[in-house]
């Protein structure tokens, strides 16, 4: 199976070429974003926690992230493969996702970080907070939310660089030319296998 996982801070455009990659590689779809604002807009009890920490800019406690993570495995760990788009974000859920993929007999096979300056980063997440109406984004958000990702999150590049899985992308640019770097990188696989 193909195994993507995609990284990289807030507003680097990991929803934007998730949709692209799942289309050109028939993946199976898992958002953790998307997941908690489901539970969100269903009104349930975790939705009503997981919004009390996106609306602050913070991560949603590992625990309830991986349990979603995992209630999705179950439903959809089938061929061809799938792609975690912003999961995960801290080393316990790396370590985590590492365990549940290893009781399928599956293991991560690429991890594309998409690389964008901090300056564009707000600019992007401003522009969407005009007309997405996203509780996390405006300014004093996103600006806790960039500092949790190089907290929590950016060190997780190093756990998959160790790994020999790190393919860092340039995320600034048109969305074809970076979804064509990633392809490449994908295809890679192919030819090294
Ligand atoms: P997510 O839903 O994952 O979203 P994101 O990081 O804000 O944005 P993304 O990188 O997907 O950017 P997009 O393509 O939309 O997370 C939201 C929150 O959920 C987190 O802050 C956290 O609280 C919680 N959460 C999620 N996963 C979690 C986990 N594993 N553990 C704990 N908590 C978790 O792009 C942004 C904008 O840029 C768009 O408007 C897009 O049109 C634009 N854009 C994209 N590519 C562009 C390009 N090349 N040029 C110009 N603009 C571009």
């Amino acid at each position: 199976m193909l195994n993507i996982i995609l990284f990289g801070a807030p507003g680097s455009g990991k929803g934007t070429q998730s949709e692209k990659l799942i289309e050109r590689y028939e993946l199976k779809h898992i958002s953790t974003g998307e997941l908690c604002r489901e539970e969100i807009r269903e009104g349930t009890a975790l939705g009503a926690v997981a919004d009390s920490y996106i609306s602050k800019g913070h991560l949603v406690p590992d625990d309830i992230v991986i349990g979603l993570l995992e209630d999705q495995l179950k439903r959809c760990c089938t061929k061809p493969g799938l792609i975690f788009d912003g999961f995960p974000r801290t080393l316990v859920q790396g370590e985590a996702l590492d365990q549940m993929l290893a009781k399928y007999n599956e293991r991560v096979s690429i991890v594309l970080s998409l690389e964008v300056d901090e300056d564009e980063l707000i600019q992007r997440l401003l522009k969407r907070g005009e007309m997405s109406g996203r509780s996390d984004d405006n300014l004093e958000v996103i600006e806790s939310r960039l500092r949790v990702y190089h907290e929590l999150s950016a060190p997780l590049k190093e756990f998959y660089r160790n790994q020999g899985k790190l393919v860092e992308i340039e995320g600034v640019g048109s969305v074809d030319d970076i979804f064509a770097s990633m392809a490449s990188a994908v295809d890679q696989l192919f030819v090294k296998a």
